[in-house]
């Protein structure tokens, strides 16, 4: 089982307010709420171990915390995706910088036009890796994305989707086998040799649970959820991120852990 040493956050910035939202989840952030929210989460990231860089708000970007997308690191290289979403597509220059204090620049590789590829649509179990198609990366990210982890000797297969807005917004992966699914991705054959934990439909939003060096990080306020991660004996820690939902973000997509 890997280690993860480090975690990269960004602070939210007060546009989040106008983020893109589904509506979902109705009603607007409220931004110092959602400070409060994110000081936390990253307070239960450095209780898992993790070294975390606190990047600072930008407000040309109201999805930046979500810092999932724009990058997925990797033990042997990172990928800078090409986020679909307009607005987003140019959170990727910072994201290349602070990626480059981490990564030797030949192991940085970059998913480029006419491919896309958001970071919340790659699920990383081991070795392999799964990668959504959704609106957000097309069949292009895809190919790209694949070549590139098959040069590192990783593996990768598609997963489609049409209910949710990435493929971690529904499945995620807690290590030894194990797999939180919900709605779509209960009967997926693609994960049909894991372990999986079924959520139930009213606390789908909590399939989005992150696992960090033995420890998984649970959103607040699903019970149902919280008690299959401690029954399958993993410390837990409870954050709420009731303002982030409102931009259907979820616990992985306000970090990149490494
Ligand atoms: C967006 O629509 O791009 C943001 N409002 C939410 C991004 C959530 N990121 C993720 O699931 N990895």
């Amino acid at each position: 089982m890997k280690k993860f040493s480090n975690a990269i956050v960004r602070i939210p910035c007060r546009a989040m307010t106008k983020g893109i939202t589904s509506g979902l989840y109705p009603g607007l952030p409220d931004y110092e709420l959602a400070l409060l929210q994110h000081a936390a989460y990253v307070e239960a990231l450095k209780q898992c171990g993790v070294r975390v860089t606190v990047l600072p708000a930008d407000e040309n970007f109201p999805d930046s915390c979500f810092v999932e997308d724009p990058a997925v690191l990797t033990e042997r290289c990172a990928v800078i995706t090409n986020p679909a979403a307009a607005s987003r597509n140019g959170e990727i220059i910072s994201m290349e910088e602070t990626v480059g204090k981490f990564y030797p620049r030949e192991r940085i590789e970059h998913i480029t036009y006419p491919g896309t590829l958001e970071g919340g649509d790659v699920m990383m179990c081991g070795d392999h890796f799964f990668v959504g198609r959704s609106e957000r990366t097309n069949l292009e990210g895809i190919r790209q994305f694949s070549a590139i982890l098959e040069k590192y000797g990783y593996s990768c297969r598609e997963v489609s989707l049409e209910e949710v807005l990435h493929l971690k917004t529904g499945v995620n992966y807690l290590e030894s086998n194990t797999m939180l699914v919900s709605g779509e991705f209960i009967r997926k054959p693609e994960f049909g040799s894991y372990h999986k934990i079924v959520i139930p439909e009213e606390e789908a939003y909590a399939a989005n649970c992150i696992w960090v060096n033995g420890t998984v990080i649970v959103p607040r306020g699903y019970p149902a959820v919280l008690d299959a991660v401690k029954a399958l004996g993993y410390r837990t820690i409870d954050v709420d991120t009731s303002e982030f939902r409102k931009l259907d973000g979820g616990l992985s997509c306000l970090s990149l852990r490494f």
